[in-house]
C-alpha cells in the first residue's frame, strides 16, 4: 500500500475517499448479493484521481453543456462510478447505494442514462461505452468549430472513458479507435484497466495482443501506468495525455482484480461475485477500515466531496459569464446553441421541405430523402451525419455541408468508413451531445449496428438511422443483400420507430417524424429503386403517416375488403384496388408506414382504419410475413417472403416471389371467400 507511507493530509484524505470508493462497491455488492465488486476495488484510485484533479463537471448541474464526459465502459464495474457520484456531491443518496440492483432504485446493475444523475451514458454491452466516448469527442469538436468564435470559445470540454479488458478485445472498441486516431481527436482520453483478468479466467485463455502497439498503430498517443495504486503516476500520466493535441491518449494502467482482498486478488471470482462477509472483513483490515463497518463514509470525505461541489459550482460558473458575453457577441448562434441543448428545432425548420407532385415513374425513396434532407439541412446547423462508405448509395450527402475531416471539424458530413457498429454506437455518442445525428447503410446491414441500435432505444434517445435498399428490390446483388428479416427485426425492438415510408411525400413525412421525435429513435426504411408518386388529389394526404397507418383509397360505403402494405408494396394495393373496383368489390387500401406509431393512436382511431368488421383482408411486404397476422387476422391473407432472395433482375424476382397486382387481387378474392366459409 503505498500511499499508506505517505503522510500530509491531502494524500491522507485521497487514500480515505479511495478506500470509501473500494469498500461502498464491496458492501453495496455483498448486499445486493450479486454485482462486480473487484474491479471498483481496483480502479478506485484511477476514478478518484481522474474526478479530483482533472474532470470538469459540476455534481448540482449533471446537463452542464460544456462539463467533461466520463464514460464507465466496464459498465459491470457500476459501483465505481455509483461511490463516485455519491462521494462528489451528486444527487445520489447514500440510500441509493445500499439498494443498489432493486427495483426502483437510481443504481441499476449496469449504468443507464437518464436514471442516475451524472452517468453519461448506458453501458454493460462491453465496447460499446468507449466507441460512444468516439461520438461524444467528434460531437465536442464540431460543436466547437461550429459554436466557438474568437474570444469566445463555449465549447472545449474532453471526453475520459475507462475500458477493461473485455472493451479491449470487443471489435466496436477497436473500429472506433481507428476512426478516433484517423480524425485525430485529442480530446479523448481512454484508460485501460489491463488487469489480465475477464470472466473465465486470466486473459491469456484469449487474449495476447500488443493493445501499445495496435493503439500506435492507430495513432494514439500511447501511456502507462505500471500500478493502478500510484496516484502520482496516474496524476502525470493524465497531465500529459492533457497536453497532447494531436491525438487521442490510451493510458494503460495495470491494475490487481479486488486489490487488497487476501483471498480474491486476481481472481476471476472477484469479477463477478459478492467477496463474501469474512472476505470483506479482512480486506478491509488490511485496508485499515473498522472491518464491521457497512456502507461507511467517514466523516472527513465530506472535505472531498465539498471541495467537488465548490468546484463545479465555480466552473459552470465562470462558463455562464462567457456564455452571457457570448450571448451579447453573437446571439443568433447563441439561440442555435440553447435550442439545440433543449432539444429543439429552428423556427420554421421545416419550411423548406418539398412536396412532390403526382408521377407514374416516379422517385426512389433514397432520392426523395436526399432532397429532404438536404431542404432540413438548410434551416437546421445541427443536423449532422454520414454513412458507412456508402452515401453515394445511400444518398445522404448535404450538398453544402462540407465534411468532417482531421483538423477540419466544421464539416457535417461525416465518414464513419465500413465500420458499421462503431457508426452506431458513435451516433448514440453524438446525440447524447445533442447534435441531430444520423447514419446510412443498407438495410441489410443493419445486423451489424443492433447493437447501438438497442441501446440508443433503451436510452431513448433521437438518433436518425438511414436505411436504403430496403427488400429484393435490390435485384441484380442477390441474397446478401436483400433484407428479408430486417424490418420485422428492427421492428420488435422497443421504443423505436420503424418507418418505411411509400412514396416520395411519405419521405417528407417521415422525415418531419423524425426530426420532431425527441425520445425515440427512427429506422427510415427506403428503397433504392423508384416508386410511383401517389396522386394525393385523387387519394388521401401523405400527413397521415404521422398516426403510423391510414386509409389511403377508399370504396364507397363499408369496403368488403382491406389492403395493407407499406413501402414499395402499396402501390400493389393501389392497383389491385383500382382493378377490384372494376370487378364491382369494393376495397380500402391502408398505408401502414410505421407500426409503433400506429399503435399508439387510440383504439377508436385504429378501428375506423382497421374496421373491425372487415375480416377480409391482405397485407403486402417484401420482408418476412411475421407480425402482419396481428392486422390480418386469421381470415387474412399475407403476402411477404418466406425465404431468402434470389440474384436476377428485379422484375423476375417480383414474378417468381408474387410481388405482382395479380397475387394481391388473388388473396383478396381469396380471403373473401375464407370469410364466408
Ligand atoms: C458484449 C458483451 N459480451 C459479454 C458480456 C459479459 N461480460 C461482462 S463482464 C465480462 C468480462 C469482462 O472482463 P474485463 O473487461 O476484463 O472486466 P474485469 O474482469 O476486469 O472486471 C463479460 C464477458 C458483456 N457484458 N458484453
Amino acid at each position: 500500500m503505498s500511499q499508506a507511507m505517505k503522510t500530509d493530509d491531502s494524500d491522507k484524505l485521497d487514500q480515505l475517499c479511495i478506500n470509501t470508493i473500494r469498500t461502498l462497491a464491496m458492501d453495496g455488492v455483498q448486499q445486493a448479493n450479486s454485482g462486480h465488486p473487484g474491479t471498483p476495488m481496483a480502479l478506485a484510485p484511477v476514478a478518484y484521481v481522474l474526478w479530483d484533479r482533472f474532470l470538469h463537471h459540476n455534481p448540482r448541474n449533471p446537463q452542464w453543456p460544456n462539463r467533461d464526459r466520463f464514460v464507465l465502459s466496464a459498465g459491470h464495474a457500476s459501483m465505481l462510478i455509483y461511490s463516485m457520484l455519491h462521494l462528489s456531491g451528486y444527487d445520489l443518496p447514500l440510500e441509493e447505494l445500499k439498494r443498489f440492483r432493486q427495483w426502483g432504485s437510481k443504481t441499476p446493475g449496469h449504468p443507464e442514462y437518464g436514471l442516475t444523475p451524472g452517468v453519461e451514458t448506458t453501458t454493460g454491452p462491453l465496447g460499446q461505452g468507449v466507441a460512444n466516448s468516439v461520438g461524444m469527442a467528434i460531437a465536442e469538436r464540431w460543436l466547437a468549430a461550429h459554436f466557438n468564435r474568437p474570444g469566445h470559445e463555449i465549447v472545449n470540454h474532453r471526453v475520459y472513458g475507462i475500458a477493461g479488458d473485455g472493451c479491449m478485445m470487443e471489435g466496436v472498441s477497436q473500429e472506433a479507435a481507428s476512426l478516433a486516431g484517423h480524425l485525430r481527436l485529442s480530446n479523448l482520453v481512454w484508460i485501460y484497466d489491463n488487469n489480465h483478468i475477464t470472466i473465465e479466467g486470466n486473459t491469456a485463455l484469449a487474449f495476447s495482443d500488443d493493445v501499445a502497439a495496435r493503439f500506435a498503430s492507430y495513432h494514439w498517443n500511447v501511456l502507462r501506468v505500471g500500478d493502478a495504486n500510484d496516484t502520482d503516476l496516474l496524476n502525470r500520466a493524465l497531465q500529459t495525455a492533457l497536453k497532447e493535441d494531436e491525438r487521442p491518449s490510451l493510458i494503460i494502467v495495470d491494475s490487481h482484480i479486488a486489490w487488497g482482498a487476501p483471498n480474491k486478488q486476481d481472481t476471476s471470482a472477484a469479477h463477478g461475485e459478492p467477496l463474501g462477509d469474512e472476505e470483506i472483513r479482512l480486506t478491509k483490515k488490511r485496508y485499515g477500515w473498522p472491518p464491521d463497518a457497512k456502507f461507511l463514509v467517514p466523516e472527513e470525505t465530506k472535505a472531498y466531496t465539498d471541495r467537488s461541489i465548490e468546484r463545479g459550482r465555480q466552473v459552470e460558473e465562470e462558463w455562464n459569464a462567457s456564455f452571457a458575453a457570448y450571448k451579447t457577441a453573437h446571439p443568433q448562434l447563441a439561440d442555435e446553441w440553447e435550442r439545440m441543448n433543449r432539444g429543439e428545432l429552428t423556427e420554421n425548420w421545416d419550411k423548406n421541405i418539398p412536396t412532390f407532385p403526382a408521377d407514374e415513374k416516379g422517385v426512389a425513396g433514397r432520392d426523395a430523402s436526399n432532397k429532404v434532407l438536404n431542404a432540413i439541412a438548410s434551416s437546421v446547423p445541427w443536423l449532422i451525419g454520414g454513412s458507412a462508405d456508402l452515401a453515394p448509395s445511400t444518398k445522404t450527402r448535404m450538398t453544402e455541408g462540407g465534411d468532417f475531416e482531421a483538423g477540419s471539424y466544421q464539416g457535417r458530413n461525416f465518414h464513419f468508413g465500413i465500420r458499421e457498429h462503431a457508426m452506431g454506437a458513435i451516433l448514440n455518442g453524438m446525440a447524447l451531445s445533442k447534435v441531430r445525428a444520423y447514419g446510412s447503410g443498407f438495410l441489410i446491414f443493419s445486423d451489424y449496428m443492433r447493437a447501438p441500435i438497442r441501446l440508443s432505444s433503451l436510452m431513448e434517445i433521437p438518433v436518425m438511422y438511414i436505411f436504403t435498399h430496403d427488400s429484393i428490390g435490390v435485384g441484380e446483388d442477390g441474397p446478401t443483400h436483400q433484407p428479408i428479416e430486417q424490418v420485422i427485426s428492427l421492428r420488435a425492438i422497443p421504443q423505436l420507430l420503424v418507418i418505411r415510408p411509400a412514396d416520395a411525400n411519405e419521405v417528407a413525412e417521415a422525415w418531419r417524424v423524425m426530426m420532431t421525435s425527441k425520445h425515440h429513435p427512427v429506422a427510415l426504411i427506403l428503397s433504392r429503386q423508384p416508386l410511383p408518386t401517389v396522386d394525393r388529389a385523387k387519394y388521401a394526404a401523405a400527413s397521415g403517416l404521422r398516426q403510423g397507418g391510414y386509409v389511403l383509397a377508399d370504396s364507397e360505403g363499408t369496403p368488403e375488403v382491406i389492403l395493407m402494405g407499406t413501402g414499395s408494396e402499396l402501390q400493389l394495393c393501389v392497383a389491385a384496388h383500382e382493378q377490384l373496383k372494376t370487378e364491382g368489390v369494393k376495397s380500402r387500401v391502408v398505408s401502414m408506414p410505421c407500426w409503433e406509431l400506429f399503435e399508439r393512436q387510440n383504439q377508436e382511431y385504429r378501428d375506423s382504419v382497421l374496421l373491425p368488421s372487415v375480416r377480409a383482408r391482405v397485407a403486402v411486404e417484401a420482408g418476412t410475413s411475421i407480425g402482419w397476422r396481428r392486422y390480418t387476422g386469421i381470415d387474412g391473407r399475407i403476402i411477404a417472403r418466406r425465404d431468402f432472395g434470389a440474384s436476377a433482375p428485379l422484375k423476375e424476382l417480383l414474378k417468381q416471389f408474387g410481388f405482382t397486382v395479380e397475387k394481391v387481387v388473388e388473396a383478396a378474392r381469396d380471403s373473401l371467400a375464407a370469410t364466408k366459409k
